[in-house]
């Protein structure tokens, strides 16, 4: 049926490989599922859906990061995410909550969410880090400059990849200064937050200065613009975002290997299939270590 329980070790969860989250925006107007899931009973059935492909996590948005998008009420954001948190945990399916503000984490954690995904890594909202120490539940912190209203005019950066590894770091210090345990965080780079796509794809392949910040990494490419660009017909028209899963699933492959905690995606059953491959095939290359 759903992907195992997870396992925690040191305060997040570990499978024994790459873990798998799910993307379930409950919003009118997120890039790629933007309106479809903006009704709960399609939300819940969908989600189950995406943990029945072995999404390990089935992470719930209601807010859209869109660049452009603006942003909801803190009601609105509260009344389409917490029924779905309530339905889809009553069903055992394990959720994390996609939110910047510190009363929805604290709302959809006491409907069962089981882990905050804040993707202005605490700057957003003065309360976040406070109340994540308070609920005590693991944390993903994401590099972030400004929201999406106006985050492409922060696209400044002398090195890409120096400059989000120094902004997660600053932010981490005050996650953890604000009592959040190191243990408990992961970092995420923002995979089309502030950034071009040529800076993207340098952040991508910068990730080992990233991984040597110490802590897990989430990274989240799935059907994001600058895979649409990658795949731009001859009239410059970019691949639209439903068709960009084959991409996605190329890089997912990539991080994984690369040593990734956690990858995002809209299309569980690909990415749930890639990090199997990877898996397995790091476990073949043991074999042959061992044998040899
Ligand atoms: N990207 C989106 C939403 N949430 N969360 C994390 N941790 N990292 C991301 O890169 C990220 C995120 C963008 O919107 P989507 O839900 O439509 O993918």
């Amino acid at each position: 049926m759903y992907a195992q329980p997870l396992r925690y070790v040191d305060g997040l969860p570990r499978p024994p490989r790459c873990l798998v989250m799910g993307v379930l925006n409950v919003t009118p107007d997120s890039f790629s599922d933007g309106g479809r899931y903006l009704d709960h009973d399609r939300a819940v059935a969908h989600g189950v859906q995406l943990a029945g492909y072995g999404a390990d996590l089935v992470d719930v948005g209601g807010e859209s990061t869109r660049p452009g998008a603006l942003r909801p009420t803190v009601d609105e954001e509260l009344a389409r995410v917490v029924p779905v948190v309530e339905r889809l945990t009553a069903q055992g399916v394990q959720v994390s909550v996609d939110t910047m503000r510190a009363v929805v984490a604290e709302a959809a954690v006491a409907a069962g969410a089981v882990l905050v995904n804040d993707v202005s890594g605490g700057l957003a909202d003065a309360d976040m880090f406070a109340t994540v120490a308070r609920l005590d539940v693991p944390y993903v912190l994401m590099h972030w400059r400004a929201h999406s209203a106006e985050m492409v005019d922060h696209t400044h950066y002398d090195d890409v990849v120096e400059d989000v590894a120094t902004e997660l770091s600053t932010q981490l210090a005050a996650a953890q200064a604000a009592g959040i345990d190191r243990g408990r965080i992961a970092l995420d780079p923002g995979i089309g937050f502030s950034k071009t796509a040529d800076q993207n794809w340098q952040v991508l392949a910068g990730l080992d200065r990233l991984h040597a910040l110490g802590l897990p990494l989430l990274v989240a490419t799935s059907r994001k613009r600058f895979l649409g660009h990658l795949l731009a017909d001859d009239a410059g028209e970019l691949r639209p975002p439903l068709e960009r899963d084959d991409a996605t699933t190329a890089t997912t492959v990539l991080a994984a290997a690369g040593g990734a905690w956690c990858v995002r995606a809209h299309d569980a059953r690909s990415t749930a299939d890639a990090v199997r491959v990877v898996t397995r095939w790091a476990v073949a290359e043991q074999e042959v270590v061992t044998r040899g």
